[in-house]
Order: structure tokens, then C-alpha cells, then sequence
């Protein structure tokens, strides 16, 4: 899909991960043992699988997104039907291959997990279709509301991963060393195109300046290019179609008064590479702001106070990661309780993006609700039996 070489290597990395973490997972999911009230009798809850678990990803992840549906459903006893996105299909042939060999190495039929090819049509059909006993979706909320509804229509279950407009947040008191490489990673990497990525950095207005030019400075040194090679940075983005994204926010947020303060040009070079960008000026509630695009544009805006940023941070329709920078532990726990950030990730002293496979990953409101990968993510994938 264009990212660079380290993050391709980490994505599998990702799947080979969530496989050790299924076959733990495997020994002990069950349900507990209740006292009933009722004298001489049992209370059980048990688990069964829902069956066929139908999973569709997006181009931004191609492998370790698969990867953490499949692992789970096959060690909650599913099978898998997976429609990666309609860009990315070699890598979801490849991936499938190395799945059947290993199921048929083991004397069961690759057909466990199998794969379809398609768009939008195929995407639909996997919806609709009541044999589908999961739906789980990755992608952008516009199609994640219309399979959500298409899903509940005949009451199936979803697992929904859908777009995240992610804020990092900095305090006067934080250790500044940690900013500027944690902003250049979640705004940078992966060319912009994560759902965790940070879109908004929020900076306290007595530190704003000096961080902005630092910044600034490390933004010119990324080096962009061909992801194949090892010292490249960024690499491109998916399509032209997104080289269009990046250029319309661009002006879109010119014309709602923001300032261009570093980057903000397509690349001249065959590929779809566009610069990195930085911009300031705008108003934290500016349409443009509220926006995901899904390109490395970063928003940077100026703030006054914790309670300020915090409901700036929550202030967005999607919910899905956040992080502050700050060593108060006052205000550490304020921001991960109720009055803090309503997002299903929250970090501290980390950037939003780099998800985990130990811990639940997924975000509230617009992002979907559905959470992922470790934890107790596995009850998406079985139905409960109360005995
Ligand atoms: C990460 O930030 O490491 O589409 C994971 C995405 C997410 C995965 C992000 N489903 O970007």
C-alpha cells in the first residue's frame, strides 16, 4: 500500500504477535460458574461461536488488521470469509496462501479462512447475508454507518473500526525532549494515513512558539520517498484520489484562515508524494479541523487551559485515540477518568498512534464502539449461553 519498509515488517510482526496471543487466549476463555438461587441447581455462562465471521479491511493496514480478527475468531472456533480492500488484493492472496498451508499442513481445509476480492458490491453482499454471523468493518465512518445499518437491519452482529481525528495535547510541564519525535511519528508515519494518526496537536500558548519551530526544523529533514529503501520516512500516498484529499483540505483550511507553516505541496516525482504538513491560524472548532483526512496534515492550535484542551480533545465526532504530554499526576488522572478524554484510547507521555495487542483497541461515538484485538475483544467473535 506504499508505507514504508519498517512499518511493513512491523505489520506482519503485529499478526505473528496476536497469533501467540490467540493460542494463550485459546486456554482460557470461558465463562464463570454462578450461585443460583434456585436450591440443587447450576448456573452456567458458556461461549459458542457465532460461525462465520466475515471481515473486511482497509488498504492502510493490509496484514496485521486481518491478522487480529482471524487469530481470535479461529481460537473462539469461527471460520473466516475476509475482503481486504479492492488496492491491496496480492497481499491478501499472499496472506491467505500462507494461512491454508499452515491449516492444511494441519489436516484441515484451507477453506477455513477464505478470501474474496471485490469492492463495494461484495462488501454489501457480506452485510446482508444472515449466515454472516460477525461483521467486522475497518474503514471510514461514512461506510461504517451504511454496513452497520445493513448489518443490523436482520439483527447480525458488527465490529466496527471506523475513522479517528486524534489530538495530542501539550502541557507547559511536560518533558519537551519527548514531543517533537512523538508529534513527527503519529502525524508522519504511515504517510498520514492511520486511523490513529494525530491530526490536532494542541500546545499551551507559553511553550507554542518554541515548539512549533522545532517542529518545524525536524519536518524539513523527513525524508520522503521510496518506502522500499531503508532511511526513507514517508513514503507515498495510496492514490491519486488521496493526493486530491490532501490538496482540497489544504485550501479548504486556507480559506478558514489557516497558515501553511511548513510543507503543504505535492511532490514533483512520478507516485502519489505530497509533503508533509503543518498548519496554524485555524480555530479549533473550524470544520476543516473536525475533519479526518486521511493525509499527513497536522493542525496545530493554541491553548489556555487544561479544561480548554480537554474539551477540545473530546469535541469531535470520532473517538478513537488521544494522548497529553504533561508530568502533573494530578492531571494525568483527570485525564484518563470520566472528565478526561472520551476516547477508547488514551494515552500519556506517548503519541496517539502504535496500537497494542495486548489492551482493547477501538474508540467511541463516530469511531464505532468496537474494540479489537486483546483483552476481552474476544466475546465479539462468540455467543453467550446461559445454562
Ligand atoms: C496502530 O496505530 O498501530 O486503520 C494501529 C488503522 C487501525 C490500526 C492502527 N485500524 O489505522
Amino acid at each position: 500500500m506504499g508505507k514504508i519498509l519498517v512499518e511493513g515488517v512491523g505489520e506482519v510482526q503485529e499478526y505473528v504477535d496476536i497469533c501467540d496471543y490467540a493460542v494463550g487466549l485459546s486456554r482460557i476463555v470461558g465463562g464463570p460458574i454462578l450461585p443460583s438461587e434456585r436450591p440443587g441447581h447450576a448456573l452456567i455462562e458458556q461461549w459458542n461461536p457465532v460461525g462465520l465471521v466475515g471481515i473486511i479491511t482497509a488498504f492502510n493496514f493490509p496484514v496485521a488488521v486481518y491478522g487480529w480478527n482471524n487469530a481470535l475468531a479461529l481460537v473462539c472456533g469461527d471460520v473466516c470469509l475476509w475482503k481486504g480492500a479492492p488496492t491491496t488484493s496480492l497481499t491478501s492472496v499472499a496472506v491467505t496462501k500462507i494461512i491454508a498451508q499452515v491449516l492444511e499442513d494441519n489436516k484441515l481445509p484451507g477453506a477455513i479462512c477464505s478470501l474474496t476480492c471485490g469492492g463495494a458490491d461484495i462488501g454489501n453482499a457480506i452485510a446482508k447475508d444472515e449466515r454472516v454471523g460477525l461483521v467486522s468493518f475497518t474503514g471510514s465512518t461514512n461506510v461504517g454507518k451504511q454496513v452497520a445499518l445493513k448489518v443490523q437491519e436482520r439483527f447480525g452482529r458488527k465490529l466496527l473500526e471506523l475513522g479517528g481525528n486524534n489530538a495530542i495535547i501539550v502541557f507547559e510541564d511536560a518533558d519537551l525532549n519527548l514531543v517533537t519525535p512523538s508529534v513527527l511519528f503519529a502525524a508522519v508515519g504511515t504517510a498520514g494515513q492511520r486511523c490513529t494518526t494525530a491530526r490536532r496537536l494542541f500546545l499551551h500558548e507559553s511553550i507554542h512558539d518554541d515548539i512549533v519551530q522545532k517542529l518545524s526544523k525536524a519536518y524539513e529533514q523527513v525524508r520522503i520517498g521510496d518506502p522500499w529503501e531503508s532511511d526513507t520516512l514517508c513514503g507515498p500516498l495510496h492514490t491519486k484520489q488521496a493526493v486530491e484529499m490532501f490538496l482540497s483540505a489544504i485550501e479548504q483550511a486556507k480559506c478558514e484562515g489557516g497558515t501553511v507553516v511548513c510543507g503543504g505541496k505535492v511532490i514533483d516525482r512520478p507516485g502519489n508524494f505530497v509533503e508533509p504538513t503543518i498548519m496554524t491560524g485555524l480555530a479549533h472548532d473550524s470544520p476543516i479541523v473536525h475533519k479526518e483526512t486521511f493525509a499527513p496534515i497536522l493542525y496545530i492550535l493554541k491553548f489556555k487551559t487544561e479544561e480548554e484542551a480537554f474539551a477540545w480533545n473530546n469535541e469531535v465526532k470520532q473517538g478513537l485515540s488521544s494522548s497529553i504530554f504533561t508530568k502533573d499526576l494530578g492531571r494525568i488522572f483527570r485525564w484518563l477518568g470520566p472528565k478526561g478524554s472520551d476516547c477508547g484510547i488514551v494515552n500519556v507521555n506517548i503519541p496517539t498512534s502504535g496500537a497494542e495487542i495486548g489492551g482493547a483497541f477501538g474508540g467511541e461515538k463516530h469511531t464505532g464502539g468496537g474494540r479489537e484485538s486483546g483483552s476481552d475483544s474476544w466475546k465479539h467473535y462468540m455467543r453467550r449461553s446461559t445454562w
